[in-house]
């Protein structure tokens, strides 16, 4: 009996878990789906140029909150959002934070990536702590 019940709390435990992460997983692809919508409102359908990725700021997320590019290849933050400012901050590499980049058309962070192999996360400085607004870059050979 004790051994029933033990099993429903942890299967309970679980559920919750599990339905939090999807709930939040589903979020971040609804906030992602619009971001690419403003981008495109914003800049147009232009492919970006060659060698350069982007990452759209967005309601405190990175879209999209991994990418990986070639070593020696750049990634170029733009902010979408429509009053928020945000940053790009490779804390972890002891890197300095960037600037606070405004919504403004054509502003952006661009960062040109000759670092070795791997994976680089990065923050958005007034945003990580309170929102979790966290990305990754991984750069490979
Ligand atoms: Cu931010």
């Amino acid at each position: 009996m004790r051994y029933t019940y033990l099993t429903l709390a942890i299967t309970i435990m679980i559920g919750f878990s599990a339905s939090e992460s999807l709930a939040f997983g589903e979020d971040k692809a609804k906030i992602c789906a619009e971001a690419e919508a403003r981008y495109e409102k914003l800049y147009g359908k232009q492919p970006a140029d060659s060698g350069v990725t982007i990452v759209k700021m967005y309601k405190y997320t990175f879209c999209p909150l991994k990418v990986t590019i070639k070593q020696g290849e750049s990634v170029r933050w733009v902010n979408v959002d429509k009053r928020n400012s945000h940053s790009v901050w490779f804390k972890q590499e002891k890197m300095e934070e960037s600037e606070r980049i405004f919504p403004d058309l054509g502003a952006k962070v661009e960062m040109k990536f000759d670092l070795p192999p791997g994976d680089y996360p990065y923050l958005c400085g007034p945003h990580w702590e309170s929102d979790g607004m966290i990305g990754t870059v991984t750069v490979t050979k």
